[in-house]
């Protein structure tokens, strides 16, 4: 008999020794007939991703280096070779013609010299004038003390589009820490871009003192020699370890199109820059849109409270994550890392941990306050057998199933229309009204509203008793002038995705800067097994969960569209798609 069994046999036995009540016993049955379902481990490869990047076997962690290199699309990653934990750290590597199609390579780094000795950590690659790719990364060269330093590697055969071979020169580290640096808390070195008489400048991420997030700049004529600038580029009080740094240009007036890291134009007005740490204190990546001053060599967000605002990428599952410009669709392409949320021993039983998200092109919203995210569109390639629904009304506490195709792995379209916003909620208390999280946490899927919660539930069992619920809720803003905009949020609410009672299953949220006056808001969700990764009102705000459903994988997951609030909610279109697994990594 398994943990939980033994544990209701247990209490069964006490109870009825203590002539406990026939409606408890009954209870009880019922909580022993649900765990009889949930499946003996989760490693059932039903539950492993599709069509989520990931190696074939073992941990990774961090997407490192992202570049084009003749036709190629190259990934490396933090990668463990021996194991599904962290440890062991070398540079995993694959290549692909389209983003999606992914085949293994041999890794590229691994300890071998000196400076890396106790580990190859995370970094960036930077292309040479030449074309050449060079990589900056992190190496850890003591065991005690994470003593951590950078070095270069530069391809052996650049005539070979596959990167094989990765040389260390021997003038390697090229960046220690230099006094004041804190030692232990110093890596992570982004791509370089040119700045004037085509010197490089590159950042490197620490914490000063115990908890002031640093970006140090990095100054360099040769790519050789470096010398750290006497003032960091930016820094912010009380955020802790700045883990992988990225800051890159991006078109202002929301253009679509992405630009070279490289490209001139700092301070003046059609270039905007992005500046993301991943902070170690909490685990997430956050982003200020703002502006940079070449000459002073500092950036400065342009919402003088964006540090303490939390702007994020996604507001779910997805850290260490990193840009680059793709020149083949002249494009720039978001990675990053989406870890498991089971257990340590469940990693080990199934010999994997770890995906990569789908990769992301972003750009500029055009109030030019956030950016936009959108799955690449190389991506619909895998759309297969699909199905559409238009015009449906979904009455307050209604739902309606998605049938006709199988939806474990499967991508979702929809737009949805609230023909009135006068039953919105009042959103009037102050320490829910500004934090999505725990507003979510406390008006999740389950609980009525006024206008929402409504949106998909995916990875559903036939009884519904397992669901991932990906919905909206719209509020009327407390002391709201009548022009004050509605505040819609966006959950992810996967506290019912299974019965399996060990898994870390927090609600995630993000409010959605949208102006749903009109009544309209779309929700694109892509679900791949134990992963679901949606992209709320045009990639407003994007949330990403882990899930691992115990009924429902495989042919038993199903789909639906709920409407828990007291106001009808109108599917104006919905298509759903299966999606077919790609080539990943020889698995
Ligand atoms: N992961 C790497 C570090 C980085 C961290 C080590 C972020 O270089 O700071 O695997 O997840």
């Amino acid at each position: 008999m398994r943990g939980l069994g033994r544990v209701v046999w247990a209490w069964l036995l006490l109870l009825q020794l203590a002539g406990a009540s026939h409606v408890v016993y009954e209870n009880l049955l019922e909580v022993e007939a649900a765990a009889a379902a949930v499946p003996p481990s989760i490693v059932d490869p039903l539950l492993r991703t599709g069509y989520h990047f990931q190696p074939r076997k073992n941990w990774i962690n961090d997407p490192n280096a992202p570049l084009y290199y003749k036709g190629w699309y190259h990934i490396f990653y933090q990668y463990n070779p021996k194991g599904a934990v962290w440890g062991n750290i070398v540079w995993g590597h694959s290549v692909s013609r389209d983003l999606i199609n992914w085949v293994a390579l041999k890794p590229a780094l691994e300890p071998s010299i000196p400076s890396d000795r106790y580990g190859c950590w995370s970094g960036s690659a930077t292309t040479m004038p030449d074309g050449t790719p060079a990589i900056m990364y992190t190496g850890v060269n003591r065991p005690d003390v994470d003593y951590q330093v950078q070095n270069v590697a530069y391809p052996r055969n650049t005539s070979d589009p596959l990167l094989r071979e990765w040389v260390k020169p021997s003038h390697n580290p090229i960046i220690v820490p230099g006094g004041g640096v804190n030692a232990t808390q110093f890596r992570d070195p982004t791509t370089a871009w040119r700045a004037a008489g085509g010197h490089w400048r590159l950042l490197i991420g620490s914490v000063s003192g115990s908890a002031r997030g640093v970006a140090y700049v990095y100054r360099s004529r040769d790519f050789r020699r470096w010398t750290r600038a006497r003032r960091p580029l930016h820094s912010a009080a009380a955020t802790g370890m700045w883990e992988c740094p990225d800051f890159y240009p991006v078109e202002a007036a929301g253009r679509r199109e992405g630009l070279d890291t490289s490209v001139p134009g700092g301070g003046r007005p059609r270039v905007k820059y992005v500046l993301k740490n991943s902070l170690d204190l909490r685990r997430y990546d956050y982003y200020t849109v703002g502006a940079y001053d070449r000459r002073a060599e500092r950036y400065v967000p342009d919402d003088p409270a964006g540090d303490e605002r939390h702007l994020r990428y996604d507001y779910g599952n997805f850290y260490a994550s990193k840009t680059f410009y793709d020149p083949a669709k002249r494009r720039r392409i978001l990675w990053g890392w989406a870890n498991e949320s089971d257990t340590s021993a469940d990693d080990v039983a199934k010999g994997w941990a770890g995906i990569q998200a789908i990769p992301r092109t972003v750009w500029l919203d055009p109030s030019g306050k956030q950016l936009l995210q959108w799955p690449i569109e190389e991506v619909e390639a895998l759309r297969g057998r699909s199905v559409t629904l238009k015009g449906r009304v979904i009455k307050p506490g209604q739902h309606l199933e998605v049938t006709g195709l199988q939806t474990a792995q499967a991508d979702v379209e929809v737009s949805f229309e609230v023909p009135s916003l006068a039953g919105a909620e009042r959103l009037d208390d102050p320490a829910l009204a500004g934090d999505a999280q725990r507003l979510c946490g406390a008006r999740g899927a389950a609980v009525e509203g006024g206008v929402g919660p409504f949106g998909l539930w995916v990875l559903a069992s036939a009884d519904r008793r397992e669901r991932t619920a990906v919905f909206f809720r719209v509020f009327r803003a407390a002391a709201a002038g009548s022009d004050s905009k509605p505040v819609v949020l966006m959950c992810s609410d996967p506290t019912k995705s299974s019965l399996n009672p060990n898994l870390y299953q927090p609600t995630f949220a993000g409010f959605v800067d949208t102006d749903i006056s009109n009544g309209k808001i779309s929700l694109r969700t892509l679900i791949d097994r134990s992963v679901v990764e949606s992209f709320g009102a045009g990639g407003k705000t994007c949330i990403l969960s882990r899930v691992y459903p115990s009924l429902a994988f495989g042919k038993n997951a199903r789909l639906y569209v709920f409407n828990s609030g007291k106001a009808d909610v109108k599917v104006s279109r919905l298509t759903a798609w299966e999606m077919r697994k790609p080539r990943m990594n020889g698995a």
